[in-house]
């Protein structure tokens, strides 16, 4: 089952009881914030979806929290039986050989028309002070689109699809921030070597869920459609495009509202901070900015967007998607893989491993190859790497295998700062912006690796090996789960 819009999906998921609606007015800035980290609290991933009926001095209802949890991301990809069962692996594993395997892509289509023409406002009259956006956390440099598809094209490499979040400077202007690693950055670099001053950017909000997915994940490809091919290949028919009103673009017609405009390549102003999905506030920084041309919406379009800093949040469930490339890369170059998992609590910057371990030395060589190539150099600050044996989705049992397999003196490996990502809490340092880092200023961060296996007699300076758990028997345990309704103890 797929949905065609973002609507469909919550029609099926007020029905299904897991929509609430807040009939009462709140007060954009001082209400919505911390009412979503209180249900972040009080619910955590099983927070349902909020929608605010009544913001003061806004017309359109704002929804929140519609991809805050794994259940609804299954959904979204098409996943059937979804409340409570999925864990991120099986998600995962449903939608990684699609992003291998492009001979299965489909292009997308354009189409005529499209609700989201259903209002087209130009001039005067495209304002983004008629959406519901505001200070999302008190430390915001100023209101937030936090859910915005930004689809940029290159004459040669054709359109990408990604989000980065803007903020707004005026009733007409925002900022753009696609750091210089992601494909929106490359698009714009492209565009400035091309001797371009301006980048055309059609901004869509609130579009069919399973491009929500493409949106956040690091595809395989920079640009080529490869976020649209791919969810073409996800829902088995065709992404539908409709050509944009100002600007020579083409956006997901499933859309409530589409921003169209330019990026001003030359033009800077200070952006930020914003509440990011590490838990604090982000750096002010240089940005380019963004010059809104035209508006187009439905005729009563909602207005989707996510609080981020909470653990719990719908950022941080937006942001599981995004190391599917690189999992699949670490499957083809660490000796034993089995699987890996970048647990909330870490915020992206902490990832767990999981390896089958034949010789010694091979829990350090998943640590050198995870921290020490790509997205793991760019992203991370620590890795662990455990046996077979332990649940990597369960922290308690990560710790347990830190605490009692992992000697410090022998089994941590620090190495030595690298440049990482510009909102890196941890960072010392920053790097000074040079014309080739485009955007983004990088940070200088040092690295962990917790070799946390299981140990050899004769790893690594020991002579005792790691003693055997004590659990009962996997033949005894297999013979239980196959009898366990008889004994009622569920
Ligand atoms: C809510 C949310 C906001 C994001 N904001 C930004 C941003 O402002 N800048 C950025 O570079 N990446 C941001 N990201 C991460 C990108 O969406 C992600 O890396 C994606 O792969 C980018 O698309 P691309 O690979 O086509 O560049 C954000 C992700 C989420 C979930
Ligand atoms: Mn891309």
């Amino acid at each position: 089952m797929f949905f065609p819009s973002m609507r469909e999906m919550l029609t099926y998921l007020e029905a299904e009881g897991d929509v609430k609606r807040i009939k009462q007015e709140v007060d954009g800035e001082a209400d919505v914030g911390a009412i979503m980290w209180e249900l972040y609290n009080r619910r955590g991933s099983q927070a349902p979806v909020v929608i605010f009926e009544n913001v003061k001095g806004r017309a359109m209802p704002l929804v929140k929290n519609v991809y805050g949890s794994l259940e609804r991301w299954a959904l979204a990809a098409g996943m059937e039986a979804w409340r409570g069962q999925h864990r991120y692996k099986e998600i995962r594993e449903h939608i990684m050989p699609l992003t291998h395997d492009q001979s299965r892509w489909i292009d997308p289509v354009i189409v005529k028309d499209a609700p989201c023409k259903e209002v087209i406002l130009k001039g005067e009259g495209a304002d983004l002070g008629l959406l519901p956006v505001f200070r999302w956390h008190p430390s915001d440099g100023g209101p937030y689109i936090t859910l915005p598809g930004c689809v940029l094209r290159d004459p040669e490499w054709g359109h990408n699809f990604g989000m980065y979040r803007m903020m707004i400077h005026d009733r007409g202007t925002t900022g753009f921030v696609a750091n210089a690693a992601q494909d929106g950055g490359i698009f714009a670099a492209r565009a400035k070597q091309r001797g371009q001053k301006t980048m055309d950017l059609a901004v869509a909000i609130g579009f069919d869920p399973a491009l929500y997915l493409a949106a956040v994940m690091k595809m395989p490809e920079v640009g080529r459609d490869c976020e649209f091919r791919f969810v073409g290949a996800l829902t088995g028919r065709p992404v539908e495009l409709v050509h944009c009103e100002t600007i020579e673009m083409e956006v997901p017609a499933s859309s409530e509202i589409v921003l169209e405009g330019q990026v001003h390549l030359e033009a800077s102003r200070l952006e930020g901070p914003f509440g990011e999905f590490t838990g604090y506030a982000g750096e002010q920084m240089n940005q380019p900015i963004f010059k809104l041309r035209c508006i187009t919406m439905r005729r009563h379009p909602s207005y989707v967007s996510t609080t981020s800093a909470h653990y719990a949040s719908e950022c941080l469930a937006l942001h599981y998607p995004q190391p599917t490339a690189w999992y699949n890369k670490m499957k083809r170059e660490i000796v034993g893989f089995r699987d890996a998992f970048f647990p909330m609590a870490g915020r992206m910057l902490l990832v767990v491993i999981q390896i089958k371990k034949r010789y010694p030395g091979w829990g350090k060589q998943a640590l050198l190859t995870a921290l020490g190539s790509g997205f793991g150099m760019s992203i991370l600050n620590q890795a662990i790497v455990v046996d077979e044996d332990v649940d990597i989705y369960s922290l308690e049992e990560v710790m347990w295998a830190v605490t009692t397999r992992c000697d410090p003196e022998l089994d941590v490996l620090i190495l030595p700062p690298v440049a990482v990502n510009a909102l890196n809490p941890a960072a010392r340092a920053r790097l000074p912006k040079g014309p080739e880092l485009g955007y983004t200023d990088f940070n200088l961060c040092s690295k962990m690796g917790i070799d946390a296996t299981k140990k050899f007699a004769s790893e690594a300076g020991r002579s005792r090996a790691t003693p055997e758990t004590s659990r009962p028997g996997e033949k005894d345990l297999q013979r239980i789960r196959g009898i366990w309704s008889q004994f009622g103890l569920d």
